[in-house]
């Protein structure tokens, strides 16, 4: 297997999968800023024009995190980070896809609409006047997850929801969008999964040279 890797939170979020399994795979930098992704060798392979992306033994293109995550499960089960059993997956699941709508979603179009709205305008359709907007559906969405943790996201397991979440908001803090100090739920979550071994290690060496954690 072959990743497509850069300095972006997506493409942590599998590395940090893949150090949780302990699963080594050969990688290569995609030149992102300069648009390598976007080119149409790139694209006629993922449409998709982002990375991550996993190319498979069989020479499949693999890209999106979660089909990502769901297929290093099947084919590397332990340690599960979806789910042993059909009912642990398909909890993983939901709140995998609550996470992404009410808070990483939001905040990744906010980066891509207001910091990075300049590389962005030349690559997807722009809303710089709704970057406040997922800013404050995202602080929502936190102020929703806050009350509810008391541990992992998914009550008593580390899971791929909790790799999306930290990659996520790891980024937005080192971007000067840090936890509300209200939310102290959410604050100790994230202290605590970043204790992980694999928070330090699957950070990208360019994140020692800019300061941003991705
Ligand atoms: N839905 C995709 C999102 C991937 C994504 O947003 N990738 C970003 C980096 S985190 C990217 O490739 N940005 C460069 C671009 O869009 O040109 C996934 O889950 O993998």
């Amino acid at each position: 297997m072959l990743l497509y890797d850069a300095a972006r939170p997506n493409p942590r979020a599998v590395r940090m999968t893949l150090l949780e399994k302990c699963i080594t795979v050969s990688s290569r930098d995609v030149d992102v800023d300069g648009g390598e992704n976007r080119r149409p060798d790139f694209l006629v392979r993922n449409p998709g024009g982002q990375v991550p992306v996993l190319v498979l033994d069989d020479g499949t293109w693999l890209a999106e995190s979660g089909a990502i995550f769901q297929y290093l499960e099947e084919r590397f089960p332990d340690p599960p980070l979806i789910g042993r059993t059909a009912e642990e997956r398909a909890v993983t699941r939901m709140w995998q896809r609550r996470i992404e709508r009410r808070i990483t979603e939001p905040l990744y179009a906010a980066f891509h609409y207001g910091p990075a709205v300049e590389m962005y305008r030349t690559r997807m359709v722009v809303l710089p006047e709704c970057t406040n907007g997922f800013k404050a559906l995202m602080l929502d969405g936190m102020a929703w997850l806050n009350p509810l943790l008391s541990g992992t996201v998914v009550p008593e397991r580390f899971t791929v929801a909790d790799i999306g979440l930290f990659v996520a908001l790891d980024f937005a803090a080192s971007i000067g969008w840090p936890i509300p100090g209200s939310l102290r739920h959410l604050e100790r979550w994230f202290q605590t999964t970043a204790e992980r071994p694999t928070a330090r290690a699957s950070l990208h060496p360019k994140s020692s040279q800019t300061g941003v954690h991705y």
